[in-house]
């Protein structure tokens, strides 16, 4: 597929392959197809699809796979890390087989302390050997633990472990037992007590979905909602709201006895907009979005735009909204630059270097673009040409745009 400017401008044709991939990606489409993961389990050398029965054959678009005995019980638990959201998953392996299992953390000497290289077999005096390798990264992007882990059946036999290091000589060792062994080059076995890390119960999905978000870059979004001519140079809280949906209802009466302070309402009703005024409410969705560089998610309602006089987005708002963090985030609005920053986090911590981030106009023109809301992009560009003039790739922006208005009339 010809990828043609893309990647190094901001591409011109709408039909531009990159371009659409991104785009794909945004709606939350699957970058790879809609693939379950598998799992194969090796019974003699032949392989039986056993993905249903363990519990990993997710739809996920996944990516990484890493396994180590995280919890340190003896057997291998998993990591899977994804292209989407969830983007990691942890699988804590559950199997009650009881089995014993021998891992071995590999120390060099003479070759690289890690032992990457090294192969070790194990054999047992009636079954089949078996092998691992240390290995420096295993499959895509991925880096599994780096202690070797043998699984043993019932009633085998350990005969000797036998250890081929990087550059080295083969080593030998006999009377191993099931357990966790250190190994140095050229040394005997030492027990291993491994730090086992601990594992917190999961958080429950409402403490993790993020319900309100105080941006530390604030897009400009004045051409995409109408601000009432009396909330001229004041802060508004742009809310919009559902028929059917009982948070707003709630939302909406708690306002009415006890309105924020510093703040102008406005509430916008999705069916009424979706009558009247689709555009609006297209452009409203663009603009709740953008920040998250996603396109075209199902809306949670309420949803709230926190706009200052400037009309700049400040913070949005899934669901109600906590009064106390609502006052907060008025008062916040004035803050500079590094402060926002410092606030936006959604959890503790602090900032090492770097500037912090600042909007860019362009981008979310090309949104608008991507979306096909041509006249409202030209609405958004005339509104803020003097900032897009300083972006680079502005030229590109209005290429594309004549390009899309030349496409519809000829
Ligand atoms: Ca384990
Ligand atoms: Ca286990």
């Amino acid at each position: 597929m010809p990828l043609g400017d893309s990647g190094t401008s901001s591409g011109s044709a709408s039909s531009d392959p990159a371009r659409e991939l991104t785009n794909a990606v945004q709606r939350g489409e699957s970058f790879s197809g809609n693939e379950r993961h598998v799992v194969y389990q090796n019974i003699a050398g032949k392989f039986r699809d056993v993905s249903g029965i363990t519990g990993l054959d997710l739809p996920d678009d996944g990516r990484a796979a890493a396994f180590t005995d995280w919890d340190g019980d003896g057997d291998l638990d998993l990591w899977v890390s994804n292209r989407g959201a969830p983007a990691v998953r942890f699988f804590q392996n559950d199997n009650p087989s009881g089995r014993r299992s021998l891992t071995i953390k590999l120390v060099g000497a003479t070759c690289n302390r890690d032992a990457v290289g090294a192969r070790a077999v194990l054999h047992f005096e009636k079954e089949p050997s078996q092998t691992r390798s240390v290995t420096a990264g295993s499959g895509f992007l991925a880096q599994s633990s780096k202690t070797l882990h043998f699984g043993l059946s019932n009633g085998s036999t350990i005969k000797n472990l036998v250890i081929h290091w990087p550059g080295g000589k083969a080593q030998t060792i006999t009377g191993l037992a099931p357990g966790k062994y250190r190994i140095g080059q050229g040394a005997p076995p030492q027990e291993n007590r491994p730090q086992t890390p601990a594992i917190l119960p999961p958080p429950s999905p409402t403490a993790i979905t993020p319900k309100r978000t105080f941006f530390a870059a604030r897009p400009p979004i004045a051409t995409l909602f109408s601000r009432p001519t009396e909330t001229t140079r004041r802060p508004l809280l742009l809310t919009l709201t559902s028929d059917t949906c009982a948070d707003c209802t709630a939302q909406l009466t708690a306002w009415r006895t006890n309105p924020p302070a510093g703040v102008a309402l406005k509430t916008l009703s999705i069916e009424t907009l979706k009558r009247d005024d689709p555009e609006r409410l297209r452009l409203l969705q663009i603009a709740a979005d953008h920040p998250f560089d996603i396109k075209g998610r199902p809306m949670q309602t309420p949803l709230s735009f926190l706009i200052d006089a400037n009309d700049l987005l400040c913070a949005l708002y899934r669901g109600p909204i906590d009064p106390a963090t609502l006052t907060r985030d008025i008062a916040n609005l004035s803050l500079d630059a590094d402060r926002r920053r410092a606030t936006s986090l959604p959890f503790p911590g602090h900032w090492t270097g770097g500037s912090p981030p600042i909007a860019r106009p362009l981008s979310l023109a090309e949104d608008l673009l991507d979306a096909g809301l041509l006249n409202a992009a030209e609405r958004y560009i005339e509104h803020y040409r003097e900032e897009l003039e300083h972006d680079e790739i502005f030229p590109a922006l209005l290429g594309r745009l004549r390009e899309l208005k030349a496409k519809i009339d000829p």
